[in-house]
Order: structure tokens, then C-alpha cells, then sequence
């Protein structure tokens, strides 16, 4: 028996899952690439720390969000901060790099200016923090449960 595929069978399909919690703010999303593609190194000029990062996205549907004071931290205590203003829209969404680098809204990247690995290979834990202190999100990932791929990235948030 051969599979027909009919117009509309897309429109009749379940909706996908829900997030856990309804996002209303900043969190990380779509994923982290906690183990940066080939051999890690942390060297400034040859190495890919730059290849390591984080995906954080704004949820609300009106409000512009200001990153500046968001605090990011895994599960050691190593931190960074947004010092500096990146601004993000409703829906946009920007990835948190390791390494040295320039802040681009159209590419919508920022640069931690790190060229130490923050994210562990085998697991960590990722907190984001609001400029107030309150925490936005956590999500803790081992390599063995959360990446079955072992592709070095982790989704987040659909
Ligand atoms: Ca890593
Ligand atoms: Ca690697
Ligand atoms: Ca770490
Ligand atoms: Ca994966």
C-alpha cells in the first residue's frame, strides 16, 4: 500500500509539543553548541572557542529587550556578563560566542572575549540571569542524555 500525500495533511497534523513553561522573556533557545565542531582549542588566534555558543532568544511579542546586565553562568560559577547594550526585538534571537570578537545586530552575534571554553564537553549547566538578579532560565545537559546525535549541540525551547 503506497502513502498518498493529500493537501491539507499538514493542517490536520497535532500542533507540536509546548514548551515546558510559557517563555514571556529572554531565555536561551534552539540550542547550545557546547562542544565546538573538531579538537578544541583555546588558543586566541588558532583556536575555535569561537565555534562554542549559545542561542538566547526574546519570547516577548511587543517588548524590545535591552541585554545589557543579563548574567550567564554554568554550572561552575564561570560568568559573563552583557556589559555593553545589545538590543533585541521581538523574536530575535542572538548567539553568545566564545573568543574575541565584534558585536553585530545584523548577524546577530555577540562575543564573550574569552577564549577559554565555558560550556563542558560532557555536562554543564547553563543559568541565565535578569539585570535584577531574578533567574530567567536554567538547563542542565549531559552529553550522554541530552545529545543523542553526538553532534556537540543540545535544542532548547523547540
Ligand atoms: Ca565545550
Ligand atoms: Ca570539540
Ligand atoms: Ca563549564
Ligand atoms: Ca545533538
Amino acid at each position: 500500500m503506497s502513502c498518498t500525500s493529500l493537501p491539507g495533511v499538514f493542517a490536520s497534523r497535532p500542533p507540536p509539543p509546548r514548551p515546558r513553561h510559557r517563555p514571556d522573556g529572554v531565555l536561551p533557545h534552539g540550542g547550545i553548541q557546547y562542544d565546538a565542531p573538531g579538537r578544541d582549542s583555546n588558543n586566541c588566534s588558532t583556536g575555535n572557542t569561537d565555534d562554542e555558543y549559545l542561542t538566547i532568544k526574546n519570547y516577548s511579542s511587543s517588548a524590545t529587550v535591552n541585554l545589557k546586565g543579563y548574567i550567564v553562568k554554568d554550572a561552575a560559577g564561570n560568568r559573563f556578563t552583557f556589559t555593553a547594550s545589545h538590543y533585541l526585538q521581538p523574536g530575535d534571537s542572538i548567539k553568545l560566542r566564545g573568543g574575541n570578537g565584534t558585536y553585530s545586530d545584523s548577524k546577530n552575534v555577540v562575543y564573550r572575549d574569552n577564549c577559554n571554553f565555558l560550556w563542558n564537553n560532557d555536562k554543564d549547566t547553563i543559568y541565565l540571569y535578569k539585570p535584577s538578579g531574578a533567574r530567567a532560565d536554567v538547563h542542565s545537559y549531559t552529553k550522554r542524555d541530552n545529545d543523542r546525535d553526538a553532534n556537540g549541540y543540545i535544542s532548547y525551547h523547540g
